[in-house]
C-alpha cells in the first residue's frame, strides 16, 4: 500500500499504537509546532511532504476543543538578522521572518480562537528549535495542571524533537503524534533518528487521525 511505504519509518516502530483510542483526559494539551507556510512545500525551508500533516493536525485540533483541553501553536518567529540565517552565518536561508507572510499559519490550518500561541527565535544572537525556549510556556502549562503533551507539527528532526526533549526533562508525559509530524531529512534517516531518540526518552507515538 502506497501510504504505509510513504510512512513507514513511522509506523516501523513498535512501541507505536495503532487504531487504539487517543483517549484525552484532564491535563492533557496539544502543541502544534511552526505550522507555517515557509515550511510547507514551496516555503522558505519546505519540509518535504509538509503539508501532509495539515489534515491530522485539524482534527487532533477539533479532537481537544471539543474537550475544552489546551491547545497551543509554535511559530518560528525571527527578527531579519537572525543567526539561524546563512546571511548571518547559520545553517538556513531566511525563513519565517516576523510579520512575513512566510511566517503566517498554513491557509487550510483551522484553530479556534482560544488556541494560545507561542513565539519563539525572536532573539537574533540565538537559535530556539525548542517551544520551551521561553519558559513562560512551562509556568504556564502548570497553572493549567497539564500532565500530558501531544506533538505533532514542523519539523520532526528539529523543532519537534528539541520540544519533545525539553517536554521530557521538564517531567512532561509526551505523545508524539505520528502522523502528524514530518522531517526534514537533511542527511537521510535524520527523521527516524529523531523519533527514535524522543522514544528513548520516554516519548510514546501514537497515529489517531489517519
Ligand atoms: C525549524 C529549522 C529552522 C523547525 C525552525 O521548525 O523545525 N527548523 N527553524
Ligand atoms: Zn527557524
Amino acid at each position: 500500500m502506497a501510504r504505509t511505504m510513504q510512512t513507514e519509518p513511522h509506523i516501523a516502530h513498535p512501541k507505536l499504537g495503532r487504531g487504539r483510542q487517543l483517549g484525552l483526559k484532564p491535563g492533557d494539551a496539544l502543541i502544534a509546532v511552526d505550522v507555517q507556510q515557509d515550511f510547507l512545500p514551496g516555503g522558505a525551508l519546505g519540509v518535504p511532504r509538509g503539508e501532509e500533516v495539515i489534515q491530522p493536525l485539524n482534527a487532533y485540533i477539533a479532537a481537544f476543543h471539543a474537550r475544552h483541553l489546551p491547545i497551543f501553536l509554535t511559530r518560528d518567529w525571527h527578527p531579519q538578522n537572525h543567526c539561524s540565517f546563512n546571511s548571518h552565518g547559520g545553517p538556513w536561508p531566511p525563513h519565517c521572518v516576523q510579520h512575513s507572510t512566510g511566517a503566517e499559519w498554513a491557509a487550510h490550518l483551522h484553530a479556534p480562537d482560544s488556541v494560545r500561541i507561542v513565539s519563539k527565535g525572536m532573539n537574533a544572537d540565538q537559535e530556539a528549535y525548542s517551544a520551551f525556549a521561553d519558559p513562560a510556556l512551562v509556568h504556564l502549562l502548570r497553572e493549567l495542571d497539564v500532565k500530558r503533551l501531544f506533538v505533532g507539527g514542523l519539523a520532526t528532526d528539529y523543532c519537534v524533537h528539541a520540544t519533545v526533549l525539553d517536554a521530557r526533562a521538564q517531567g512532561f508525559e509526551v505523545v508524539v503524534l505520528a502522523d502528524a509530524v514530518r522531517g526534514i531529512n537533511a542527511t537521510p534517516g535524520d527523521e527516524t533518528r529523531a523519533l527514535r531518540e524522543m522514544l528513548e526518552h520516554g516519548a510514546t507515538l501514537t497515529q489517531w487521525a489517519h
